[in-house]
């Protein structure tokens, strides 16, 4: 429905100061490398690139310091996060797709910001095993990937740097669902409760399978099934077993076949209209067949969501 043209960008985010670990900035370039556009462009969309980040050098200015707010790398998170939320902004200003390849979720505070701000009637399903709701003020790690929603939300607001007082504080939350969740902080338990966010959990997937568990997700945040969808899919979400090659890895999480599945039933919709595909970290892979196995899974999940599964 809104994109009968099937045109589309690839957005390259290689940055890795939302958290500590070194490697997640070259999450696109070996998604790239195996052939990712070309696998798009197979599903008959017209497909362009673009690197916000090319001329930059914040990856070399990360710290692990956290700053007065509680925070780590606020400078640098701004800094990149305003050169995606340009490139999101104008890809979707232009009638195109906008998929960005992340990189850690700390790029979600640009995506989703750009998305709702082309279109404020937006919803956004995050696939994740984390909220990733955080505020400066509840953070433990202090690191940004962590963070994004409670930007996006405007929730803690006196807490935050000024750096982010760009971000448009714009994402109801009954505009938001996830699906996947399986370690939430203290918390971020509290806000998801406190601001009556629809969280499908492991728990939910297990008791009603995850057909009926993106059916609910939908009927939460878009119930006429008539507003653009942001996916952000936390490559985390899905089984360790399966995606071995990212920061935090929680068992317990979906099979491949139910996170791509996720990608499949929002791409029926007809309503996707932005995708992150986030922190695959190919250097945290203790083999070369983890790296092979992560890859391929943030490839398919872009194909899944680009619609593979209907021709
Ligand atoms: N909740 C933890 C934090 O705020 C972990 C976040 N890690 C993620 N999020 N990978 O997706 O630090
Ligand atoms: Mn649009
Ligand atoms: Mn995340
Ligand atoms: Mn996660």
């Amino acid at each position: 429905k809104f994109h009968p043209e099937r045109k589309t960008t690839i957005i390259t985010a290689p940055f890795s100061g939302g958290q500590p670990k070194g490697g997640v900035e070259l999450g696109p370039e070996y998604i790239l490398d195996a052939g990712f556009e070309k696998q798009i462009s197979s599903l008959g969309w017209e497909t362009t690139t673009l690197h916000p980040l090319e001329s930059t050098n914040y990856e070399a200015m990360k710290t692990d310091d956290k700053d007065k707010y509680g925070v780590k790398n606020t400078h640098i998170v701004n800094e990149c996060n305003k050169l995606i939320y340009d490139a999101v902004y104008k890809t979707l200003e232009s009638g195109r797709l906008a998929i960005t390849v992340g990189g850690d979720h700390s790029i979600g505070t640009a995506t989703v910001g750009a998305s709702l701000t082309h279109n404020p009637d937006t919803c956004v399903i995050w696939v994740d095993a984390h909220a990733d709701i955080n505020t400066p003020k509840t953070t433990d790690s202090g690191n940004l990937h962590g963070c994004p929603l409670s930007f996006l939300m405007g929730i803690d607001a006196d807490s935050y740097p000024p750096e982010f007082s760009w971000v448009p504080q714009i994402l109801k939350p009954g505009k938001l669902a996830y699906i996947g969740l399986r370690d939430v902080d203290q918390e971020e338990r509290r806000i998801l409760k406190e601001h009556n966010i629809p969280a499908f959990s492991m728990y939910h997937v297990d008791k009603y399978g995850i057909g009926k568990v993106v059916e609910m997700a939908l009927d939460k945040v878009n119930p006429n099934r008539d507003c653009p969808i942001h996916l952000s899919f936390d490559v985390d979400a899905i089984d360790p077993s399966f995606v071995p090659a990212t920061g935090t890895r929680v068992e317990g999480g979906l099979s491949l076949r139910e996170g791509l599945f996720v990608a499949e039933e929002i791409a029926m919709t007809g309503l996707l209209n932005s995708l992150d595909i986030v922190e695959t970290n190919p250097m945290l892979a203790e083999t070369e067949e983890h790296i092979l196995d992560t890859v391929s899974a943030a490839c398919a999940i872009g194909r899944c969501a680009m619609g593979q599964t209907l021709l």
